[in-house]
């Protein structure tokens, strides 16, 4: 059941900000980041692999595992939730999509400018100079098998590449996040879908947008319980919740 508040919220909203993370892509057989790990990678803490100084340390580790996500990701189809938010873009007059995630599962559903707060599993870079290199002769879309994975050299001064994903520790895009804080500022609701907010600086968005005066809601099968005015909670997986919003609101789904 969707309260009204929401319901009208959403019907009068001229910008409205989605907030994306991991549980978005879940349903498309993505692995959120805080899963136990699975299969090849069981033994291993995700958070202890995304780091610079993991991919120092041993970076045939790192690159492997960021290869096996990346053929996971390529194997794997936009969900319902996927298609829910690019329709949406066609109902509101202004829609900004942010994610957390590193797929282009929001961009194979049909959503455009998409701001990638934590870049891309798509655009590794030298992690001698920082160049990209032209990913079409890099990047095999076949799986290479194999645990360990020697990451491809730059073409141009030989160091290794690595994928072009923030780290922990490391800085993120700043326009990307520029543009993220300031239309969480100004939109009139705030969708998070599918993320433990855990993350900083990307976790400070919802609260940016609160504080502005928007009215803010959490689709996630795991919802936090202390809300405060203006917040919404949907619980359930996005895939059924956000299409259930979309059709309560806007009436029969529109045809991409
Ligand atoms: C469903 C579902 C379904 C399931 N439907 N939902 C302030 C305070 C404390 C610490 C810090 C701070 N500021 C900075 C830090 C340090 C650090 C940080 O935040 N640490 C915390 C863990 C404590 N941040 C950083 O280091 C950032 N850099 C930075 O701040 O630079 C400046 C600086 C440097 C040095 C010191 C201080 C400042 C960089 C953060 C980069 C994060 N990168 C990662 C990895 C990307 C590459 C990769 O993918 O490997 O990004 S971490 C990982 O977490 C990934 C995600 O984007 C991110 C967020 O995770 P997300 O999306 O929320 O996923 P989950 O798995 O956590 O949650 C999934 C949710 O889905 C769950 O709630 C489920 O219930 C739900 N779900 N199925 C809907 N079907
Ligand atoms: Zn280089």
């Amino acid at each position: 059941m969707i309260p009204d508040p929401l319901l009208d919220a959403l019907h009068r909203a001229r910008h409205v900000v989605v907030f994306s993370g991991a549980g978005v892509s879940a349903e498309s057989g993505i692995p959120t980041f805080r899963d136990s790990l699975t299969g090849l990678w069981e033994r291993f803490d995700a958070a202890s692999l995304a780091t610079p100084e993991a991919f120092r340390a041993d970076p045939a580790l790192v690159w492997g595992w960021y290869e096996w996500r990346r053929m996971k990701v390529l194997q794997a189809q936009p969900n319902p939730a996927h298609m829910a938010i690019a329709e949406l873009a066609r109902h509101v007059p202004h829609l900004t999509l942010v994610t957390q995630n590193v797929d282009d599962l929001h961009e194979r559903a049909g959503s455009t400018d998409v701001i990638h707060l934590h870049g891309s599993l798509h655009q590794p870079r030298c992690f001698n100079c920082g160049k990209s290199p032209d990913t079409s002769r890099t990047m095999p879309d076949e799986p290479e098998g194999g645990r360990r994975l020697e990451p491809p050299r730059c073409a141009a001064c030989s160091g290794q590449l690595r994928p072009g994903v923030v780290w922990f520790g490391e800085s993120l895009p700043t326009e990307a996040l520029n543009t993220a804080f300031a239309a969480a500022q100004s939109c009139d609701l705030l969708i998070s879908v599918g993320t433990s907010g855990m993350v900083y600086p990307a976790a400070e968005v919802p609260g940016l947008a609160w504080h502005a005066g928007a009215v803010v809601v959490h689709v996630n099968p795991q919802p936090q319980t202390d809300r405060s005015e203006r917040e919404f909670a949907l619980a359930g997986p996005a895939g059924e919740q956000l299409p259930l919003l979309i059709r309560q609101v806007f009436g029969q789904a529109t045809p991409g």
